[in-house]
């Protein structure tokens, strides 16, 4: 028996060291993500800026889980919060109407709290939410040390507690909950068993964020400790079954709500019988998180395989079509040195020719002997000998100047205008540059997804599956 007890210990061992080694690297892989958004391993630039380069905009993909807790008034959410982060001063919690705002915890150096700019600058993916009246001073950051949990790697969004009735938001709450709602990895519905699916407007947003991402919504009844008996706890169920269902639209096939309390030193479930382990799914919740959590590896790796593989489309898009401006600033320059060439060298040739022709008698007789003026004479005789009214040869004289003269302008401004949309020298250099250093990226990212799934699958499992890889249609990361 001792000899058992042994090696299951060394098993636990074991397999905790391979999940925390798969963590480390999950959040490596991340990390690195980032980097290449912000800086290319070869340029001084990263993705963020090649997009620039080629105008368009790419932000890097948060490199943590975001998870939204949203629910009933007083239904636990900012305790959860405090839980998962071992801090129980990190969020004020209280019967009263606690949160009035959208607060975002996340892994900083020092415990500190940080305005709705700040929250901004810190996270650009929800910078629009501040276009919503009120929201202001209806959003905030606050940063805390811990290493409990997973907290490294998830961001929280504690939400305003739903309520019904005469309390007034001094933002429209419903509408800040679903544009965030498309910028998290999971969104939490907490209801408590007091009120369970009775809020209305709790009801509302799970409906709405039903229709749009239904696979990122989890429900949990909270403080089922408070309850009385098993059969309390059903009646719990039932009635919010009875109120979430008719509200959902998608995914209600095996949709499942899940029940929780938060265990805390001093609480008193000792003497409730019937409140066994299993029911509490409060780990369940903290393995969804963690879920995420990969999930998120092969969504970002996803996402970098996309934005590189854009911004390179978009980059020798350009270069090609510099390549066709190039030729055609070339043919405008010919034209521009033609029509130049005929206006100052070829008209005063043909005028002077045509003036010997013309005043033959006053003309130096070694002039008209010469062999060269002899050969192209003709032109002059041509003139002279056409037959045309004398003053008319003076208006084909000026009409073919101030035709010429506009030409060689028209070619002139032609040429300068399409010159001015060439990328120039140091532009084509850049890209070029780009493209090189997003050939690096797409190597690392092909080497990061094949570590990735190799520390996923069984060494045996034949790396098939990991040549996919270099495809970015591998890996679902949207279940
Ligand atoms: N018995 C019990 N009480 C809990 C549990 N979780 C939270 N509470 C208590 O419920 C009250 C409200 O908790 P909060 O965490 O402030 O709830 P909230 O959802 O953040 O509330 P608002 O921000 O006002 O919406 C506090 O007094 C907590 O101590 C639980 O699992 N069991
Ligand atoms: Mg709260």
């Amino acid at each position: 028996m001792p000899q058992q007890s042994k090696s299951s210990k060394r098993n636990n061992k074991k397999q905790n060291d391979r999940a925390s080694s798969r963590r480390e690297l999950s959040r490596e892989i991340l990390e690195e993500i980032r980097e290449h958004y912000y800086k290319a391993s070869d340029s001084k630039a990263g993705l963020e800026e090649f997009a620039k380069d080629v105008g368009t905009e790419k932000l890097h993909p948060r490199n943590r889980v975001t998870v939204m807790i949203l629910g009933n008034h007083s239904s636990g959410k900012s305790s959860f919060v405090n839980w998962y982060c071992d801090d129980q001063k990190l969020r004020r919690t209280a019967v009263a109407i606690e949160s009035k705002s959208f607060t975002l915890i996340t892994h900083g150096k020092e415990k500190d709290k940080l305005d709705s700019l700040a929250t901004i600058e810190a996270f650009p993916h929800i910078r629009d939410i501040l276009d919503i009246k009120g929201m202001k001073e209806g959003l905030e950051t606050v940063t805390s040390c811990s290493t409990s949990r997973h907290f490294e790697m998830v961001d929280f969004i504690d939400t305003p507690g739903l309520v019904d009735g005469n309390y007034s938001y001094s933002f429209d709450v419903n509408r800040v909950i679903l544009e965030l709602a498309e910028h998290v990895d999971l969104v939490l519905v907490f209801l408590d068993p007091q009120t369970g699916g009775l809020c209305n407007r709790t009801m509302t947003v799970v409906e709405e964020i039903n229709k749009k991402y239904y696979e990122k919504m989890h429900v949990y009844i909270t403080k089922i400790d408070i309850l009385e008996s098993a059969k309390d706890l059903m009646k719990v169920q039932g009635q919010v079954d009875q109120q979430l269902h008719p509200r959902l639209s998608k995914g209600t096939h095996g949709f499942e709500t899940h029940a929780m309390f938060i265990p805390k030193n001093g609480r008193d479930v000792e003497g409730k019988k019937w409140l066994t382990d299993d029911l509490n799914e409060i780990d369940r919740l903290c393995e969804d998180i963690y879920k995420c959590i990969g999930q998120k590896v092969q969504k970002n790796l996803k996402a970098l395989k996309k934005d590189c593989d854009d911004i390179s489309a978009l980059s020798k898009e350009m270069l090609k079509q510099d390549d066709l401006q190039t030729q055609k600033v070339r043919k405008l320059a010919l034209y521009k040195y033609l029509t130049f060439a005929c206006l100052w060298i070829i008209l005063p040739l043909l005028t002077s020719l045509f003036c010997i022709e013309y005043f033959k008698d006053y003309v130096p007789d070694a002039l008209l002997e010469n062999e060269a003026y002899g050969s192209i004479k003709f032109v002059g005789e041509f003139i002279v000998d056409s037959g045309l009214p004398t003053k008319h040869h003076l208006y084909i004289f000026v009409g073919t100047f101030v035709l010429l003269f506009g030409l060689s302008k028209f070619a002139a401004m032609r040429h300068r205008s399409q010159s001015q949309k060439l990328l120039g020298k140091d532009r084509r250099s850049k890209l070029s540059k780009n493209l090189k250093s997003m050939e690096t990226i797409n190597t690392r990212y092909v080497e990061m997804h094949r570590k990735f799934i190799k520390s996923r699958i069984h060494e045996d499992t034949p790396l098939g599956y990991a040549k996919a890889a270099d495809s970015s249609e591998s890996v679902n990361v949207d279940q």
